[in-house]
C-alpha cells in the first residue's frame, strides 16, 4: 500500500505534534533522551539550570537581531530596488547611525558576555565538596572510585538479555551493572582520567562534560537537586565500542545512600579491587 505525498504530509506533521506533546510530557525529570525530543533534558543540578536559563537567553536574543536584520533587508528589497526609486541618494555617511550601530552590537555582547563568563565560573569553581569520586575511563566501560569510602567498581553496560530479565526494563544502551550512587543535595567532585585513550564523562541532566584523558586528572562537580537515575554517555570518540560505554548516576536520600556505601565497602574489600583496601590486607 502506498500513502499520497499529501496523506504522507498529512500524517508526518500528525505524528510531529504528537510527538512534540508526548515528548514534552515524557522529558519530565527522567534524566535520558525522549522520543522527539527537541529541547533540553530536564535540569537536575543549579549548573545545568543556569545553561538551560542561558540558552533560552541566547535564543531569544538570536531571533530577535534576526528578525530585525530581515526586516531591514525586506525594506531594502522593497522601497530601494531599481524600480520603485530610479534616482538612488548620493548620501555616504550618517554620524548617529554609525555610532549607533557600533554601540548597540557592544552592548549586546556585554549582555551575553555578563553572564556567561557567570555561568563559566560557577562551572569551573568546585565549592567545598561533600564526597569526591574519581572515574576513570577504559576502552570501553567506566571505573569509578570513592577514595575517601575506599569503594572501587567497574560499571559496564547491559546487553539486551541482561536488560530483558529486568522489571521495568531500563532504556537501551545507557542502563549499567553498577550505577554511580550519589545523595541528593550534596556536591560531589568528580575527577576524571583515563587508563588507554581519552574519553570523556558527560551527563546532560547536570550540564556536566568532561574530558578524561591519560595522565592527567580533571575535576568538575555537581549538585543533583532530585533523586532518580541520570543517563550520560562518554562524549570523546574513544574506539569502537565507544557508543557503548554509558554513565549512570542515581542519586538517592542519605540513609539509602549511607546503605549502599557500606555494602560497597565489602563488596571493594572482600574483591581488593581498591589498591589501598588491597594493599592494607596484604
Ligand atoms: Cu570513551
Amino acid at each position: 500500500m502506498t500513502m499520497s505525498m499529501g496523506r504522507f504530509g498529512r500524517h508526518l506533521l500528525f505524528s510531529s505534534i504528537v510527538g512534540l506533546a508526548l515528548g514534552g510530557a515524557a522529558v519530565a525529570g527522567e534524566g535520558q533522551p525522549s522520543p522527539w525530543e527537541m529541547k533540553l533534558q530536564q535540569a537536575a543540578t543549579p549548573v545545568m539550570e543556569n545553561i538551560v536559563w542561558f540558552h533560552n537567553f541566547l535564543l531569544w536574543l538570536i531571533t530577535a537581531i534576526t528578525l530585525f536584520v530581515l526586516a531591514l533587508l525586506v525594506i531594502v528589497v522593497v522601497k530601494f530596488n531599481a524600480k520603485a526609486n530610479p534616482v538612488p541618494s548620493k548620501t555616504t555617511h550618517h554620524t548617529l547611525i554609525e555610532v549607533a550601530w557600533t554601540i548597540v552590537p557592544v552592548l549586546i555582547l556585554v549582555a551575553v558576555a555578563v553572564p556567561s563568563f557567570r555561568l563559566l565560573f560557577f562551572q569551573l569553581d568546585v565549592p567545598k565538596p561533600d564526597i569526591t569520586i574519581k572515574a576513570t575511563g577504559n576502552q570501553w566501560n567506566w571505573t569509578y572510585s570513592y577514595p575517601d569510602d575506599k569503594i572501587e567498581f567497574t560499571s559496564i553496560m547491559l546487553s539486551d538479555d541482561e536488560r530483558a530479565k529486568m522489571n521495568p526494563v531500563p532504556p537501551r544502551l545507557l542502563a549499567v551493572d553498577n550505577e554511580t550512587v550519589v545523595p541528593v543535595n550534596k556536591v560531589v567532585r568528580i575527577q576524571t582520567t583515563a587508563a588507554d585513550v581519552i574519553h570523556s564523562w558527560a551527563i546532560p541532566s547536570f550540564g556536566v562534560k568532561i574530558d578524561a584523558i591519560p595522565g592527567r586528572l580533571n575535576e568538575t562537580w555537581f549538585r543533583a537537586t532530585k533523586e532518580g537515575r541520570y543517563y550520560g554517555q562518554c562524549s570523546e570518540l574513544c574506539g569502537k565500542d565507544h557508543a557503548f560505554m554509558p554513565i549512570v548516576v542515581r542519586v538517592v536520600n542519605d540513609q539509602e545512600y549511607d546503605a549502599w556505601k557500606k555494602q560497597q565497602q565489602v563488596a571493594s574489600a572482600a574483591r581488593k579491587s581498591y589498591a589501598s583496601v588491597g594493599a592494607a590486607a596484604q
